[in-house]
């Protein structure tokens, strides 16, 4: 069987409950529903989620699909040398393109919403093109940007700062992944090297404007009970990696007075970390997500322990502020427990404020739909904020069952995801009519 079985319990729950009313202007409910289902399977996991690293064949596969499904559709697909993959439709002009896509990659045993939908969206919106015959003004993209999450090495965002040229070589030299491979291994081993990925492809191209549609991954549309939301602004992520150094022993042998026991620094800190936020703002959360403890054996006391703590905030000077509290609370526990502390910033995202205007033209299109405009903040990090550093960014979103994500569990029901392909569609053609 291929990947799309017609007894398929994703694609039938996501249909089951689908208003076909919302099947006009050439966007169809089914053949969206029939793209996520294909995509939920690929890197499926025993309990339905799905395992996609960056740069891995699952989210390689994943592209794959995608890149069949623009073919068909008529568009001129391209790889770049970070694995981005865009499918060009000409327009009427031959201007700037507006831009629109996520990623494909996920988190270990993610949803199939996160990334995908942006993906599947942007394509729905040609196909809607297609079906009704419309050319647009300005040229349009799909951008499909590779390892979004950031699951393989110490920092996201892999594909779509490697566009932007935002990556330096030097950057990369110590990223190992779990099995070992170096980046250089990885990118080649996927089909590109460091030279291509380097050379990166935003000095080449100009762009009018990126467009984003991505799941809220929040209850806020939940609780004003609308299935489409404008992003107001996006959370910078600060990925801070801690190594302690302590003193690895015989479990038995060894009293515990005096250890330089690493797993127990590493515990202070964690638990430290959970009451530190609010010390700054009511918007920073610190997270951490990743420990490897160093040789990871029962009876052999922790000589190191790794981890990464995410700190964002939607205010970069109070994310900053956290950052530098965490710094400050990891060496205290080093020192009381006579052990070393070594910290890296691996990555430091700048938080991207959404432009008022975009804001508003957004707000009109969703009133046209009947859907009242709900004003997000997002805690989540996307791709768009690092196209903003350069062009003119615009994101909505579409309502998440429970506001779960970057679980199995996460879902949005396929009429709050066409509503959103309808507000996304109103919204290109809107900026295919500005001027460049
Ligand atoms: O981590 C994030 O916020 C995003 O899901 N990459
Ligand atoms: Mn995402
Ligand atoms: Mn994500």
């Amino acid at each position: 069987m291929g990947y799309f079985q017609d007894e398929d319990n994703f694609y039938e729950n996501l249909i089951k409950d689908y208003d076909s009313k919302l099947d006009t202007d050439g966007l169809s409910g089914q053949r969206l529903a029939r793209r996520l289902a294909v995509l939920s399977h690929i890197g499926e996991t025993e309990n339905g989620g799905v395992n996609r690293p960056g740069f891995s064949q699952e989210e390689k596969q994943a592209k794959e699909f995608v890149m069949d499904w623009m073919n068909e559709a008529g568009l001129e697909v391209s790889v770049d040398g970070a694995g981005n993959v865009f499918g060009r439709l000409d327009g009427l002009k031959n201007v700037s393109p507006i831009i629109s896509g996520s990623h494909l990659d996920s988190v270990p045993d993610g949803g199939s919403f996160d990334g995908p939908l942006g993906v599947l969206a942007a394509l729905e919106v040609v196909e809607a093109w297609k079906t009704k015959g419309y050319t647009p003004e300005k040229p349009f993209e799909i951008a499909i940007f590779s390892d979004e999450e950031g699951a393989r090495f110490k920092s996201g965002l892999m594909g779509s700062r490697a566009f932007m040229g935002q990556v330096k070589e030097e950057e990369l030299t110590d990223y190992v992944d779990e099995q070992g491979h170096t980046f250089t291994e990885v990118i080649e081993e996927y089909g590109s090297d460091m030279e291509q990925y380097l050379d990166y492809e935003f000095k080449r191209k100009a762009i009018d404007m990126f467009i984003e549609l991505h799941i809220e991954q929040g209850e806020v549309l939940e609780e004003e009970n609308q299935p489409v939301g404008i992003v107001t602004g996006i959370a910078g992520p600060a990925w801070l990696e801690v190594n302690f150094k302590g003193e690895a022993g015989h479990a038995g042998n060894t009293p515990m007075v005096g250890r330089k026991d690493s797993l127990v620094a590493a515990a202070m800190l964690v638990k430290k970390i959970e009451e530190l936020p609010k010390k700054v703002s009511d918007t920073a959360v610190a997270t951490v997500g990743k420990l490897n403890v160093i040789p990871n054996g029962s009876n052999v006391i922790p000589g190191e322990v790794n981890l990464i703590v995410d700190v964002r905030d939607i205010h970069e000077e109070t994310r900053d502020e956290l950052l530098g509290i965490i710094e400050q609370e990891a060496k205290i526990i080093a020192e009381t427990k006579e052990l070393d502390v070594d910290m890296i910033h691996n990555s430091t995202i700048k938080p991207l404020p959404i432009e008022k205007k975009f804001q508003q033209e957004l707000a009109e299109i969703l009133k046209k739909h009947q859907i009242k405009p709900v004003y997000i903040p997002s805690g989540a990090g996307h791709d768009s904020m690092i196209l903003g550093t350069k062009v003119p960014v615009a994101m909505l979103f579409v309502r998440s069952k429970d506001g779960i994500s970057h679980h199995p569990d996460e879902w949005s029901s396929l009429s709050d995801c066409i509503q959103g392909v309808h507000v996304l569609k109103d919204y290109i053609e809107k900026q295919m009519e500005t001027k460049e």
